[in-house]
């Protein structure tokens, strides 16, 4: 623990982190001040709420003398590390934490820690639905959406806090050290901010950092990005479906496999995985195994993963309408996510792409695109980009918006293909966030279905969740 009363403490960006650790601070007694770019008009809720738990707002721009007095800052993770302010405080000598470095120094309970360029929301969502169905009392938190620091109030000495944690929220820790920490894979993603792959994979390695002899690590043996992470102090777990592993989880004759201190134990079928797609075994591997490491019962691990019902945005199933499956994978925010998400399917794909360019190398889509696909639709800032490195694999049509692209898609659609947003780029140039974006293309399949029902009674519907 650490004590904050009476500290000077800068928070920097008052989305959902900033306000929760401003509000969580002040509560502790800390002199808190928090700044962001953005005007007090786009923030008023937010300002409200701290002005009353007298925290000091500073907005529209951040100035230089605010973070060189301060004895702590934290920066929201959507914050560059590199900030010219947070690069002087540095050099002054001033702590700078991520939000999860400081929730860790106050969180009760044990804590497991996923991390990885794609599949974090699925696994962290399938461990705590695992450990939740067998008993344990559960916390979902971290970049899932609910900050870290909302945990710590709830949590107790028998909680399970289960965590996604982004490089963002990592680069930025001191002595956060999760009692199971998994890393699933490491492909391109977040280059407009960690510049090189080595210094991505040097931040979500740190998940490992302050692990011990006792804490237990999880890493994926097929993936090249992650194995030379692998670390030295704690237990070290592989999980593989590919391959056979020393310790870990791995698919043998199309079953999911523990292989744990020498002896193997089935737990469930590959027929029986309830998520579309075989990059989801690699998902369900890791979380099988960091639940039965956390101390779940296989038969209850068995039961839970039958009946976890995927997460919103991620390859989730909309609606069919005459025929045409409409799939919202709004979470493929890398060029990774959206390969695996056209691998997932064996019909005609109709693919939306496009968004904000994250420094991304769109000619790795090229062969899914003209293995896979039948028409590419293109929206957002990222569109030209796109354009010019797929040109030739595929038919491209350029439609702007997202409403244009479902339109579009469903006229080019015929039964038995399949309409899928997987746009291999960040949301933030048209909408608030992946979760906005994916949201509006289900409204926009939804009006799809209400538009049949009016037209043809003759119409097949079938909706999703
Ligand atoms: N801001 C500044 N100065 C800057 C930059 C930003 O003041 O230099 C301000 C913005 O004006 C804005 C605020 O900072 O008001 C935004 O902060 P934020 O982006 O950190 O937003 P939060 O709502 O706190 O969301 C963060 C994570 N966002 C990012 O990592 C970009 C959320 O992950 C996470 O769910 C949430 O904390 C709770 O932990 C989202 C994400 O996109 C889902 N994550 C990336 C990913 O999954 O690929 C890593």
């Amino acid at each position: 623990m650490v004590e904050l009363n009476g500290k000077r403490v800068l928070v920097v960006g008052l989305a959902r982190t900033g306000v929760a650790t401003a509000l969580f601070c002040a509560a502790r007694g800390a002199h808190v001040t928090a700044t962001d770019t953005r005007p007090e008009n786009e923030l008023c809720e937010a300002v409200k709420k701290l002005r009353a738990a007298g925290v000091i707002c500073e907005l529209r721009a951040h100035e230089d003398d605010l973070f060189l007095a301060q004895d702590l800052i934290v920066p929201s993770p959507g914050v560059p590390s590199d900030l010219p302010h947070l690069v002087a405080a540095r050099k002054n000598g001033i702590t700078i934490w991520s939000e999860i470095e400081l929730a860790s120094r106050f969180l009760s309970g044990k804590l497991i820690g996923i991390t990885g360029a794609n599949g974090k929301t699925t696994t962290t969502s399938l461990v705590e639905h695992i450990l939740r169905s067998a008993g344990f009392s559960t916390i979902l938190a971290g970049n899932i959406g609910t900050p870290l620091i909302s945990a710590v109030e709830a949590s107790r000495d028998d909680t399970i806090t289960v965590a996604e944690l982004s490089s963002f929220q990592l680069e930025l820790t001191e002595t956060f050290r999760p009692n199971i920490a998994v890393f699933l894979n490491l492909t391109p993603d977040h280059l407009d901010r960690h510049h090189t792959m080595e210094a991505y994979g040097r931040a979500k390695a740190r998940i490992f950092a302050n692990q011990t002899e006792r804490d237990m690590a999880i890493l994926n043996a097929d993936d090249a990005g992650t194995t030379p992470y692998a670390p030295a102090r704690p237990q070290v777990y592989w999980f593989s479906r590919k391959k056979r592993v020393g310790q870990g989880a791995i698919v043998k004759d199309r079953q999911i496999v523990l292989r744990i201190d020498g002896e193997e134990q089935a737990i469930l079928r590959v027929s029986e995985i309830p998520l579309v797609g075989a990059h989801n075994w690699e998902n369900i591997l890791a979380a099988v195994l960091a639940a039965k490491l956390a101390g779940a019962d296989a038969q209850k691990i068995a039961s839970a993963v039958k009946s976890f019902a995927g997460v919103e945005h991620r390859l989730e199933f909309v609606a069919e309408i005459a025929g045409v499956r409409y799939y919202n994978d709004s979470k493929a925010t890398n060029v990774d996510a959206t390969q695996k998400a056209l691998e997932a399917f064996s019909g005609r794909v109709i693919v939306i792409l496009g968004g904000k360019d994250k420094d991304s190398d769109y000619t790795a889509l090229r062969k899914e695109l003209s293995e896979r696909t039948i028409l590419v639709l293109l929206i957002g800032s990222a569109a030209e980009k796109i354009a010019g490195q797929i040109a030739g694999s595929v038919k491209v049509e350029r439609v702007e918006t997202l409403e244009r692209a479902v339109e579009h898609g469903e006229r080019a659609a015929r039964p038995g293909d399949i309409v899928l947003l997987a746009p291999a780029c960040a949301s933030f140039d048209q909408f608030e966030n992946y979760e906005q974006r994916g949201r509006v293309f289900k409204q926009l399949v939804h009006k799809l279905i209400e538009r049949a029902a009016l037209s043809s009674s003759a119409t097949t519907v079938q909706a999703g969740k």
